[in-house]
């Protein structure tokens, strides 16, 4: 006797149906089917399936109204699920988009009408099924399906809503579940603009003749300021994370000229900011024979093919989410630090020539020039690390070769010109207090012909942040890392 399988709109018919069914379910089980999957399946027709021989014939953005009454495979998520009765839409979501599954009561079979009914949101899944144009739906065509797969079912609602740009619950919230917070198309978006602004970068400095390097991360000393290290231990020694690749970028200029890295940098941030992080990537980048002008000008430029970049390949994005991504025009108006402090004080800030420029008192100083992307040039020499050069030209060498790129009040990247010589880099660690004992693995090349060299460090998440006018640097970094996090 064939035993009847579990089938369509079980859990939908009358229970006294269903436990006539049921009856003879079990009778039949006591022949064939141990019992226990049986009667599991009747309350749960969509099962957790192997992948097994199921591959993804099309992605979301292929099936459109020219795929018309061709048979496809599409995988991803779920992202939304509405049940009008005789006719239940799904909507799955890949990394390319998002395509509607239509199942119709009559016109798919019972078993995946009914099967449709139990998909919830965020449960990965496959689909095998036709083709139809449908104005309405996303690319103006939607999968009638023949066959669902469910890979693994959401046991859970998610803590927060994955539609729509803003969320209605906390950062941290979403925090504590990135991977699902991320994905959040507005949130997913400013990665896959990430990853074109990291190919524009090395593009344009592949052009410009820049070998890409990765330095140590686990260093001895200090290269931007004691405070903000992270000591660790390195076998029986203290050692710290880099802050930054400051002096490996230096001494390869020696052999290689042109050299950049995107890497991590750290710092032990005391600070809750929206501009802050423990781990931060940066795109340092380092060029011999050249000054603090040059790379501003390499610097801006970088910045504009950015941008371009972004509008290109970015566009369907930014038009669906519709980002306001900045104008660039070159080059980047600039200010010396001794002008804008005296703009400052004109505008009755309370600052001294020496002090820091702090974001606050930068956005008491918004006009059209400083809205935009700007260069502030000529910092005192003293609030600049020691391997910053002095102008010689300056009294006491008062100021120095130095500029930070700013958008608005935001700081994006600093740079400078940089010693090259020994006895005056020992003598700026004197005066800094630092002990040059520490950095003879730095100092001892000095001894062999250090070009002249500058180059600056760009923070990629503060880039980001300027490109896609997000208010959080936590929204542009995947797990950001800051005093109260250190999970997922
Ligand atoms: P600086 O310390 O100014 O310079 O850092 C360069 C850029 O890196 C980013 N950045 C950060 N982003 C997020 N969270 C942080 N905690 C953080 N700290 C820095 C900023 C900043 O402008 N060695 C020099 C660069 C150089 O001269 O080449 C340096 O590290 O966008």
């Amino acid at each position: 006797m064939l035993c009847p399988r579990p089938r369509q709109g079980f859990h939908e018919r009358s229970s006294a149906l269903t436990l006539a069914l049921l009856s003879k379910v079990k009778l039949c089980s006591q022949v064939q089917t141990p019992t226990t999957s049986v009667v599991k399946a009747l309350g749960d027709l969509l099962q957790e399936e192997e992948l097994g021989q199921w591959r993804r014939t099309h992605y979301s953005s292929e099936i459109n109204p020219s795929a018309s009454d061709s048979e496809v495979l599409a995988m991803g998520w779920v992202s939304g699920v509405r049940d009008h009765g005789n006719i239940r839409f799904v909507m799955l979501r890949d990394m390319r988009g998002e395509i509607q599954i239509t199942a119709k009561r009559g016109e798919c079979s019972d078993r995946v009408f009914d099967m449709i009914k139990e998909v919830k949101e965020h449960t990965s899944l496959g689909v095998r099924g036709k083709v139809r144009s449908q104005q309405k739906a996303p690319n103006g065509a939607e999968i009638v399906p023949l066959e669902l797969k469910a890979f693994s079912v959401s046991k859970k609602a998610a803590p927060f809503l994955i539609q729509g740009k803003t969320s209605s619950v906390g950062i941290d919230t979403r925090l504590d579940l990135r991977a699902v917070d991320l994905r959040r198309i507005s949130l997913s978006t400013i990665f896959r603009i990430r990853q074109t602004a990291l190919n524009a970068i090395r593009e344009f400095l592949a052009r410009q003749q820049f070998i890409e390097v990765n330095t140590p991360k686990m260093i001895a000393t200090a290269t931007e300021g004691g405070a903000a290290l992270f000591p660790i231990f390195y076998y029986d020694r203290e050692a710290f994370l880099a802050q930054s690749p400051q002096l490996y970028k230096e001494q390869l200029t020696m052999a290689f000229e042109n050299v950049f890295e995107i890497g991590p940098i750290f710092r032990a941030e005391p600070s809750r900011t929206n501009r802050h992080l423990s781990e931060a990537t940066s795109v340092d980048v380092e060029k011999a024979f050249v000054d603090y002008g040059d790379v501003i000008a390499l610097l801006e430029r970088m910045v504009l093919h950015i941008v371009d970049s972004v509008k290109e390949k970015n566009r369907d994005e930014i038009k669906s989410l519709e980002l306001k991504i900045p104008t660039v025009e070159l080059p980047f108006p600039k200010y010396t630090y001794s002008d804008l402090i005296e703009r400052l004080q004109e505008a009755g800030e309370r600052i001294h020539w020496g002090d820091d420029i702090s974001p606050q008192v930068m956005k008491g100083l918004q006009d059209e020039r400083t809205n935009g992307f700007y260069f502030i040039t000529d910092w005192p020499a003293s609030v600049k690390p020691f391997y910053v050069k002095p102008k010689s030209d300056s009294a006491e060498e008062r100021i120095s070769e130095s500029f930070d790129l700013m958008y608005g009040s935001l700081e994006l990247s600093s740079g400078s010109t940089r010693i090259n010589r020994k006895d005056q880099l020992v003598a700026r660690m004197a005066k800094q207090g630092l002990k040059p004992e520490a950095f003879d693995y730095h100092l001892r090349v000095f001894d062999y012909g250090v070009p002249p060299h500058a180059g600056f460090g760009l923070g990629m998440e503060r880039l980001l942040m300027a490109i896609t006018g997000t208010e959080n640097i936590r929204d542009t970094t995947l797990y950001p890392r800051d005093i109260d996090r250190l999970a997922p």
